[in-house]
């Protein structure tokens, strides 16, 4: 088995052996290690704050079988059409008076129809002028679509790879791996910033985990954000009842993952509801440095605003300064 070493450069030449082998580094040597790397790379205390927010919810094609918006899952989820602009420049104002400084648009789309697609672009144009990052997930894109959103505006796009290229049949169906690789070549080449990780706690095996961090770590580039989700059970999906992942063999999942690509935001994503705050304690140490914030995620529940400013004052963690350059504040 390769040796690990540690990594002095930027590197996207890691082998699966590696990888591997990071992970079956002793937990103490891996949390070391990866604040060693967190600190060389990133600024130890400060947290990058975004907001998500459903801008098109459920009756979603697809059959991913985590996801409670598929049409496919009765998950009793109350379907909604595309919001229109101004509801959700509203929230996009509230986003950040509370703190945030990236505003993420989700879409439960197979891909965006072209009305579509121009409504979402209006959206990215207010959101951008109330000064802050702009994010959207709105499922694969053509490299026209992905043009449009950057000339539009749109700082950074969502497509994660969810999970090992060899696990990845098993959850989803209706769109393959090589899509999603695809839709993530678009992103790139026309200029957009990537956020792109996976969910785990899906019943996948620890070589998956190792397959899909090495599958990240290895692209053209790697993402400049890279969210970890623990998968949120929600019944009526197909996943709902999965084996929770250790919490242990989660914050390893993020410390390799910070390991690996030390310049990007490994964001502490979905799941952080069912975390105690000493567990999200571990994960910052392990070098996660970005969460969603905000008491719901698209469709489902993350912790209240209230209990996580709170988290930040305990921790002496301080929000990330945006893209206007405010002073670095505490959120809350
Ligand atoms: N429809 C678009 C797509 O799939 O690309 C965008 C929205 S989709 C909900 C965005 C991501 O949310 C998924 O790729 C998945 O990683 C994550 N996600 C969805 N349901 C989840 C769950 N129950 N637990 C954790 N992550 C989840
Ligand atoms: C990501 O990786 N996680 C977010 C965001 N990107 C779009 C979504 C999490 C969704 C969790 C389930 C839900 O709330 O519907
Ligand atoms: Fe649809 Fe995205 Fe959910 Fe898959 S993850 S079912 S594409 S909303």
């Amino acid at each position: 088995m390769a040796e690990w070493r540690e990594a002095t450069a930027v590197r996207n030449d890691w082998t699966p052996g590696e990888v591997r082998a990071l992970f079956g580094r002793p937990f103490m040597d891996l949390l070391f290690e990866a604040q060693r790397t967190h600190r060389r790379f990133q600024r130890p205390n400060a947290i990058q704050v975004s907001t998500l927010l459903s801008v098109k919810t459920g009756a979603c094609p697809e059959d991913c079988g985590y996801c409670p918006q598929s049409v496919r899952h009765a998950t009793g989820l109350e379907p909604a059409e595309l919001l229109e602009v101004e509801a959700v420049a509203d929230r996009a104002r509230l986003a950040k008076a509370s703190g945030a400084t990236r505003f993420c648009m989700g879409a439960a789309y197979r891909s965006p129809k072209p009305k579509d697609l121009r409504k979402v672009i209006a959206m990215v144009r207010v959101v951008k002028d109330l000064g802050l990052e702009t994010c959207a997930t709105l499922g694969m894109l053509t490299a026209a679509q992905a043009r449009e959103l950057k000339d539009a505006g749109l700082d950074y796009y969502n497509h994660n790879i969810d999970t090992s290229p060899a696990y990845y049949p098993q959850v989803i169906g209706t769109r393959s791996f090589q899509d999603r690789l695809d839709t993530l070549q678009a992103v790139r080449d026309a200029g957009m910033q990537v956020c792109c990780g996976g969910i785990v706690g899906m019943g996948e095996t620890p070589e998956d985990r190792v397959a899909m961090l090495h599958t990240l770590a290895t692209l053209p580039a790697h993402p400049q954000s890279v969210p970890i989700n623990r998968l949120v059970r929600v019944p009526g999906t197909p996943l709902a009842d999965a084996p929770p992942i250790d919490s242990f063999d989660f914050v390893r999942t993020i410390a390799v993952a910070r390991i690996l690509m030390p310049r990007a935001h490994v964001r502490l994503s979905a799941g952080r509801a069912e975390m105690n705050d000493e567990l999200q304690a571990l994960c910052f140490l392990a070098g996660a440095n970005s969460i969603f914030y905000g008491e719901k995620l698209l469709t489902t529940g993350n912790p209240d605003c209230a209990h996580d400013a709170r988290l930040f004052e305990r921790l002496n963690l301080v929000a990330e300064a945006g893209p206007e350059a405010t002073p670095v504040a505490a959120i809350g």
